[in-house]
């Protein structure tokens, strides 16, 4: 029997984003994020006696800035040395070799395998052998799991491989490869990497994506952290996923229904921050809040937006012991059913014509067209990053349409001083 772990994309000193701007950010303990995360894995790994460890791609967020990172990462390494534990690494697109231009020697125990080719360690110990290619270059768009060797008969064969395998939302498509490609390779374990969502892709063989040892920005939500997997002496697999994350991230979605008031959608929002924190486990969190649904309350959230989202900040501000930031709140809640069926007139058109096209994928996508223009005089904050008004994605001018579905009909009913 014995244990490794599996863990990939470190992007050691990546910034998190999302929270620079915000009063009172805990900033020191969002820029240390990747490298308390890196510690709590080598500490997990020597708790766990580790025979090895693999880093399957994107140790770094890309070339180091300074020696620092690299020194960090090269300190850490050094304990697991002294421990005995040696560590596997593979370079992705984000530290593909033609990318780094620095460089540190790594303590002995550390092994970055070739971008040339694929290349076999075996590990006699226990009888495994561990196959795997770094990136070359950022873009990587063969299909590097069909070079790598069969496996060796009667040992623990793993393939470790940074890949989109088929594709997965948000992740460059790099180093695609299907299911069946790794699967006729016979290896007893798949430790990939890239795609930033945990995610076990098959059961047998074990197929695996840790996801990222910490979060990022809003797109990284939930516990971050590894795979502890242990293999008994029949090459059976079990895994157990490790949270290594100090800071985490959290979209705290409220369907309103029937809440009456704004201080009744406060204590719900109350309630599931609390349950958030507590799930967190003593980290700081950053919550993003989407209320939507269609509540009598809307009419006091759609009259004052502004001064709910500073009392739902307010809410958070006293719950958890390492402190809940609300990122963003998005206030989508809409007028009840029948309030909203009622409205007649030139209101009740428009509410009409905004459903109208909500509802047809052919005028949401025409619509997107007509914005490709305003697209190209956008700020720099909202082409990319969490905030993006990215029109090539239907759900978004969905939401986009509704928020201006909400404001129009405010502005339209408190001008004409109607209820
Ligand atoms: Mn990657």
């Amino acid at each position: 029997m014995f244990k490794f772990i599996h863990a990939a994309d470190i992007h050691l000193d990546s910034p998190l984003r999302g929270l620079e701007r915000y009063d009172g950010a805990p900033v020191d303990e969002i820029r240390q994020a990747t490298r308390r995360a890196l510690e709590n894995l080598v500490e997990l790994a020597i708790d766990q006696s580790a025979a090895f460890l693999l880093v399957a791609g994107d140790l770094y967020d890309g070339d180091w800035k300074e020696f620092r990172t690299g020194l960090f990462f090269v300190s850490q390494m050094a304990r697991l040395r002294e421990a005995g534990i040696p560590v596997y690494v593979i370079a992705g697109n984000h530290d593909a070799a033609n990318k780094m231009t620095k460089k540190l020697p790594l303590p002995d125990n550390v092994l970055l395998l070739s971008p040339r080719k694929p290349e076999t360690v075996r590990l006699e110990d226990w009888d495994v052998a561990i196959h795997g290619q770094s990136f070359a270059k950022g873009a990587v768009l063969d299909n590097l799991a069909c070079a790598y060797p069969a496996g060796d008969s009667g040992r623990f064969n793993i393939g470790l491989l940074h890949t989109s395998a088929t594709g997965r939302e948000g992740h460059e498509p790099y180093a695609p490869c299907t299911l069946d490609d790794l699967r006729a390779r016979h290896y007893d374990y798949w430790a990939l990497g890239h795609v930033h969502t945990a995610e076990i892709v098959c059961q047998d063989p074990p197929v695996v994506f840790p996801g990222n040892l910490q979060g990022r920005n809003i797109r990284e939500t939930g516990p971050k952290g590894c795979v502890v997997v242990t293999v008994d002496d029949d090459h059976r697999v079990s895994l157990e996923p490790q949270a290594t994350d100090v800071f985490r991230w959290e979209v705290c979605r409220l369907t309103a229904g029937d809440v009456e008031t704004g201080y009744d959608l406060l204590d719900r929002v109350r309630e599931r921050l609390t349950g958030l924190a507590q799930a967190a486990d003593g980290r700081s969190l950053a919550v993003r809040v989407e209320l939507s649904g269609a509540c009598p309350a809307h009419r006091a959230l759609a009259a004052e937006p502004h001064r709910w989202r500073e009392e739902i900040r307010a809410v958070a501000q006293d719950i958890g012991s390492g402190g809940v930031w609300v990122e963003k709140v998005s206030l989508a809640t809409s007028p009840p059913g029948l309030e909203r069926q009622s409205l007649d007139g030139p209101v009740g058109g428009l509410v009409r014509y905004v459903e109208d096209i909500r509802q047809s994928p052919e005028k949401v996508a025409s619509l997107a067209g007509e914005l490709t223009d305003l697209r190209d005089k956008l700020p720099p904050e909202l082409k990319e990053g969490p905030d993006a008004l990215d029109f090539d994605r239907p759900e978004r001018i969905r939401e986009m349409l509704e928020q201006v579905e909400q404001l129009l009909v405010h502005q339209l009913l408190s001008r004409e001083g109607a209820p």
